[in-house]
């Protein structure tokens, strides 16, 4: 018999399926569509490794049954090229950004090539492409124009060693994400993009949408909604305060205003906290205190949010020397500066009360503050009790459950003006400006005489100038400041002279909506085609890595959401559903890294064992939600599992019909895969193959074409050179991939149950009913547990069992 040999198959099928266009998705085709999207790679100069592949792999197997279900299948790939390590990489070695990215491209290119992923070539796209990146151009543009991008002076995280601004979320544990140096701050001017004004939304409309529940969470959690009060705190040392009715409306500020959720808990305040920032820290600073606090204050503009708010940190504070009057009961409460209130939240004060709050019980232990309970139910002299509960100590409010006290006390106090119900996030306005090189340019002119001008639409896109010289320059200004016949133009509305924005966008821009131009790759005059876009829109499923659920994710979906309010997306909300993969570790169960030296190069696997090893052990290794390590082991029993294919394959082909067992397994594999696929089990899809294959090995006789030809089919989309190399063997000349997805009878896969008589020693003892398919190994267990068998067994050996499948068990003793 011929051997498996992958070499041999799998480049012939490659070509064919490219030459045959076989993966090409059809505008306006009358067959349902079906959008399936990865999350496009940055080709880095690595190459893929292993753990890329998981997603890719099992997605191209849902993209390929579907087409064989009858969908119209997009499924496209392209690259999002602009970045750091590119740049970085192009400072250490001379070569251009665009030339590694070039060459990048095309290794990844072949590299997936080499899989037999079943990508629709022709919609290639790259956002560093200046076709492509116009439109990205574009779309800042009318967000401009609309108000939510807009520039402001602001504190930035600042990397030192790679000299750029960092988005929060590029800072991860105080530090940067890309090169691990502590973060400093620094003020610089910076656009931004409004994402706050559609906080709301983003929360709301998850409602709408298929996501995993962890998804969704985190993606509220990372919004940051609370609804609570801002309640008003008055510094009797103003002069006004004796005149209640416009201690308010001052313009000197003579309050602090607290943001709380706990309104419940006011009459338990005994202290007031400031950030250090507060603009009123300096008039509350008196003489005796001044050092003191003054030194405080330079310590803690060293600290980063994530030091100051840690919450394992011990907390810290110092009094300022002043007081402010609690609105419910007159008492005169102290105000501290402390680092842990974060200025940008909240107003950037906070009230203290011990008794019910973790931080603020263990500040006051500290420093010696009252804890005075409030709420009944805990132990205050050990421990905050922070549960909502019974008020106590809290004038006429007591005996009121904390639900109705907040609702009650917010009234009151807003009746009197001390209080009005607030909605903070934490959500931050996205930070959209980059010092770097290698980005979009940021399509404006700064004119003396007009302000800021938008280069005119006709005149997109800003092509980035290909320069030699990209570094940072160190001050905070992005390289492009120093091209100056790239920088001095003319002013567009008063042909003075005027200068380009030289700050370019950050890498989430051009992911932002890449899905919405693989619709109409090519169109030179609109993003895309209107009746694209609406024909193949919104994504049905999307798969990505759960990193990007607070960053590309929200991103994505806040851009398409504005898209949809100026008329350009064709609804609210771009993915149906979103699923999400683990990640592949290393074989020594660390992360696979090149400084590790533990990274598995797909290329290797595919040289030694093939695509479809490759393939099928990315499915197989392990549920696909969570983090696995790689296993060369398993990687060898997923090879072999592919040669029992191929051996059963052509061993089986002469017999027209299977028994009605085979029938029957092949019939519970087609099921499962329908059910499984769409739960992204893929690993116990593979399961399933291998337990259906090693009944066939075991009963070749009964197994015919008919379930071969089944069995083909049902793994295609899996393994995809192995099954069409197997199909023509068995005499088919077109591709199995025009076939139709088989179609399983739910009458055939009903459980049958048989009689399976049992023997000791030749004689008939019992019986017992059980699956018709059921194993030796099981049939042996379940005997040996029956109290009739145990008479004839007990205490005695069993030399031999003989199993006749469907029939009888004999134990010989
Ligand atoms: C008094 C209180 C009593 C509070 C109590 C909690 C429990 P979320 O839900 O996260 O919005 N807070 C307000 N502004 C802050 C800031 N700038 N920095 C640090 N903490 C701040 O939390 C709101 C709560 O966080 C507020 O409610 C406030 O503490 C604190 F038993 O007020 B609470
Ligand atoms: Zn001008």
């Amino acid at each position: 018999m011929e051997k498996y040999e992958p070499k041999k198959i799998e480049p012939k099928w490659q070509k064919k399926w490219d030459k045959e266009e076989l993966y090409k998705a059809e505008d306006f085709s009358t067959k349902p569509k079906q959008y399936i999207l990865i999350e496009f790679p940055y080709p880095s100069g690595e190459g893929l490794h292993v753990g890329h592949l998981r997603p890719y792999t099992a997605l191209d197997s849902v993209a390929r049954k579907k087409r064989m279900e009858g969908f119209n299948v997009l499924f496209p790939i392209g690259w999002d090229a602009f970045g750091l390590p590119t740049e970085n990489f192009a400072l250490r070695t001379g070569i251009h950004p665009q030339e590694a990215t070039k060459k990048n491209v095309a290794n990844f290119k072949r590299q997936f090539k080499n899989l037999g992923l079943s990508f629709d070539w022709s919609r290639e796209i790259n956002t560093t492409d200046p076709e492509y990146y116009k439109w990205t151009q574009w779309i800042f543009l009318q967000l401009f124009e609309k108000g939510l991008a807009y520039q402001a002076e602001i504190p930035i995280n600042w990397c030192p060693s790679c000299k750029i601004g960092l988005a929060n979320e590029e800072v991860v544990s105080g530090k940067c994400e890309r090169c691990g140096t502590q973060v400093e701050k620094k003020i610089k001017r910076q656009w931004l993009l409004r994402i706050t004004k559609y906080a709301d939304r983003l929360i709301d409309d998850l409602e709408k949408v298929n996501y995993l529940e962890k998804i969704k969470a985190q993606q509220i959690n990372w919004i940051g909604k609370s609804c609570g009060t801002a309640v008003k705190f008055q510094i009797p040392s103003t002069k006004s305060q004796t005149n209640s009715k416009s201690q308010i409306t001052n313009s000197k500020q003579n309050y602090i205003e607290v943001f709380t959720t706990r309104t419940d808990t006011i009459f338990g305040v005994t202290a007031l906290v400031l950030a250090p920032e507060h603009s009123l820290v300096e008039k509350l600073i008196t003489k005796d205190n001044k050092e003191k606090v003054m030194s405080y204050i330079e310590k803690s503009k060293k600290k980063s949010d994530f030091e100051r708010t840690e919450l394992e940190k011990e907390k810290t504070g110092v009094f300022s020397g002043s007081y402010c009057i609690n609105p419910v009961n007159n008492e005169k409460i102290p105000i501290w500066i402390g680092d842990y209130v974060i200025a940008t939240y909240g107003g950037g004060a906070v009230m203290v009360v011990p008794a019910h709050d973790k931080r603020d019980f263990n500040f006051a232990k500290k420093y010696g503050l009252e804890i005075k309970e409030v709420i009944s139910g805990g132990n205050i002299s050990k421990e905050a009790f922070v549960d909502y509960g019974v008020l106590v100590n809290s004038g006429q409010f007591n005996g009121l459950s904390s639900e109705e006290a907040i609702e009650k006390i917010t009234n009151w106090l807003e009746k009197k003006k001390f209080a009005k119900k607030a909605v903070h996030y934490k959500l931050r306005d996205w930070i959209f400006s980059r010092q770097h090189y290698w980005g979009e340019p940021i399509p404006l002119i700064h004119c003396e005489k007009c302000g800021v001008v938008p280069v005119p639409e006709r005149e997109l896109p800003v092509e980035l100038p290909y320069v030699k010289k990209y570094q940072p320059t160190g001050t905070g200004e992005s390289p492009l400041a120093k091209i100056t016949e790239w920088v001095n133009v003319k002013c567009p509305k008063c042909g003075g002279s005027a200068k380009r924005e030289t700050d370019t966008m950050p890498n989430w821009a051009g992911s932002s909506w890449y899905f919405m131009r693989y619709t109409d790759p090519r169109n030179n005059k609109l993003l895309a085609a209107p009746k694209k876009l609406k024909y193949w829109l919104p994504v049905d499923w999307y798969n990505g890595g759960m990193e990007h659920t607070t960053l590309h994710l929200l991103y994505s979906r806040f851009w398409y959401k504005f898209l949809f309010d100026i008329g350009i997306a064709p609804q609210t909300e771009p993915y149906t559903r979103r699923t999400s993969h683990g990640i592949v570790l290393a074989e020594d169960g660390r992360k696979m890294s090149k400084s590790f030296g533990n990274v598995v190069n797909p290329d290797d696997i595919i040289k030694e064992y093939g695509a479809d090893t490759l393939r099928i052990y990315e499915l197989f290794m392990g549920p696909f939600g969570q983090a696995i390590a790689w296993s060369t082991q398993g990687v060898k029993g997923v090879y072999r599992f592919l040669e029992k294919v191929w051996q059963l394959s052509l061993e089986c082909s002469e017999k027209e019909k299977s028994s009605p067992r085979i029938i029957r397994a092949i019939h519970q594999l087609n099921k499962k895969i329908d059910e499984d696929l769409e739960a992204t089990k893929f690993n116990t899809i593979i399961a399933g193959f291998m337990k259906f294959l090693n009944l066939g090995l075991e009963n070749k006789k009964e197994v015919g074409k008919d379930t071969i030809e089944k069995m083909l089919l049902l793994l295609s989309p899996f393994a995809s050179h192995i099954s069409e190399e197997l199909w023509q063997k068995l005499g088919h000349k077109e591709t199995i991939f025009k076939e139709k997805w088989p179609e399983y009878d739910r009458k055939l896969i009903k459980e049958e149950k048989i009689t399976l008589v049992i023997q000791i020693n030749g004689r008939v003892r019992d019986k017992i009913e059980v699956e018709t398919d059921i194993s030796e190994e099981e049939a042996k267990k379940l005997t040996l547990e029956r109290e009739k068998v145990k008479k004839w067994t007990e205490g005695k050996l069993v030399k031999k069992t003989v199993f006749v499948p469907g029939r009888l068990i004999n134990i010989v003793v």
